[in-house]
């Protein structure tokens, strides 16, 4: 898969009024180059309509989309690749029906299925949650910077980290071996949301100058 840096999920608990295909533009137009349509609660013909919007606008600008659970509408809507969670398809069930150009991008919480995500083929995996969140309602407990760091450390497929990640902590994360950094509420909770991803990306950039 073409490589990324900052991964931008829709919760539209956060956009306050402002329309998804809106904060999202903006996230990409901030630098965000992979988003993902997360939507817990919409029907399926509503979270069609949705990532048909996504699919056309992420185009215009190059950038990956992405769309969570629902591997038929990711396949209708033309996305470039689904996530999934540890309770959905089985990854090798899942490869079966998108194929192997599609992305396929993993949630991980401890090491060992991080190794099963990579060894199953995924394209990417989650890390997280890094620290606490109100972003996921099944929330499991914070994994912390440590699994972030034996990630780094073991695996090699690329991972994001996700979870409760600011402005304001990113470095720890960053710090813990992760080049690339995915959030929800920082980003799209943002008045100023290009900003708000310029600002990570600063903060990756200065991590690569010093290695
Ligand atoms: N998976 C692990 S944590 C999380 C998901 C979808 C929510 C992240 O949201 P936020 O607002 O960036 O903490
Ligand atoms: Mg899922």
């Amino acid at each position: 898969m073409k490589d990324f840096r900052l991964y931008t999920i829709t919760g539209e608990e956060f956009h306050s009024g402002r329309s998804m295909l809106e904060v999202m533009e903006e996230a990409v137009k901030g630098g965000s180059d992979i988003i993902q349509l997360r939507d817990k609660f919409s029907s399926k013909k509503e979270v069609f309509e949705k990532a048909k919007k996504l699919r056309e606008m992420t185009a215009r600008y190059g950038a990956a989309f992405i769309v969570n659970d629902h591997i038929d509408v990711a396949l209708a809507a033309g996305a470039d690749g689904i996530h999934l969670g540890q309770d959905d398809l089985p990854l090798s069930e899942a490869r079966k029906i998108v194929g192997e150009d599609m992305i396929i991008g993993i949630s991980t919480h401890a090491i060992e299925e991080a190794r099963e995500a990579e060894r199953n083929g995924a394209d990417y995996i989650g890390v997280g949650p890094v620290f606490a969140t109100k972003s996921k309602v099944d929330v499991i407990d914070p994994v912390t910077t440590s699994y972030v760091k034996q990630v780094a450390d073991e695996i090699t497929i690329p991972f994001v980290a996700i979870g409760g990640i600011k402005l304001h902590n990113v470095d720890q994360v960053i710090d813990a071996g992760a080049d690339r950094i995915c959030a929800i509420s920082e980003i799209v909770g943002s008045t100023d949301i290009q900003g708000t991803c310029q600002g990570f990306l600063d903060k990756l950039d200065a991590k690569r100058r010093i290695e």
